[in-house]
């Protein structure tokens, strides 16, 4: 009886709570093109073993944003767009201080996540309207606002510009 009463409460909760306020406990959709990026380590949502295996569209869905910069890589200013580090972390429910970013080319590097609160910091997708592939810096790149702050100009923040970048786990 007991749990019968246990059991109507929590599906009378759910029923008023709605599926707003569950929404951040929702699984993830399940990817339907080649997955780009991985995402793993200290999130809420997933839609694989303990990660979120995002496609492109599924990233694009998050929010498209645009920064014109240049980079220390780049001759003169690209415009590149992508979805804010910031925006993708939220999603995910993510609650850790910092990202292990790693790439294709096996490169990795640590970021701390007040990067990504401090900085419009992008997860590039394409650059002068065209889609990062492989070989040139995809699938997903790291831009910082260069052209917007001039203490990026620091050596660490190229180093955390990885590029080819197809994982990220939160610590
Ligand atoms: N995928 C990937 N991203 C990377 C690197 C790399 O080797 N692979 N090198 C990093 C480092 S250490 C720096 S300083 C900058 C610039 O590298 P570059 O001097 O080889 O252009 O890119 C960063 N992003
Ligand atoms: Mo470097």
């Amino acid at each position: 009886m007991i749990r019968l009463a246990c059991s109507v409460f929590v599906v009378l909760l759910v029923a008023v709570m709605g599926p707003s306020s569950t929404d951040a406990l929702t699984a993830l959709k399940q990817p339907s093109g080649r997955v780009i990026l991985s995402v793993s380590g200290e999130i809420e949502r997933t839609n694989a073993d303990d990660r979120a295996d995002f496609d492109r569209a599924m990233l694009e869905a998050i929010g498209m944003v645009e920064l014109e910069t240049v980079t220390p890589f780049t001759e003169g200013s690209t415009v590149f767009r992508g979805i804010l580090a910031r925006d993708l972390l939220r999603y995910l429910g993510a609650t850790g201080s910092q990202v292990e970013a790693a790439a294709i080319d096996l490169y990795e590097v640590t970021i701390p996540i007040d990067d990504f609160e401090q900085f419009d910091v992008l997860i590039a997708l394409e650059a002068d309207g065209k889609q990062l592939r492989v070989r040139d810096h995809g699938p997903t790149w790291i831009i910082y606002p260069w052209s917007q702050h001039e203490e990026l100009g620091k050596e660490i923040y190229s180093r955390r510009s990885i590029w080819q970048m197809n994982a990220i786990d939160v610590r």
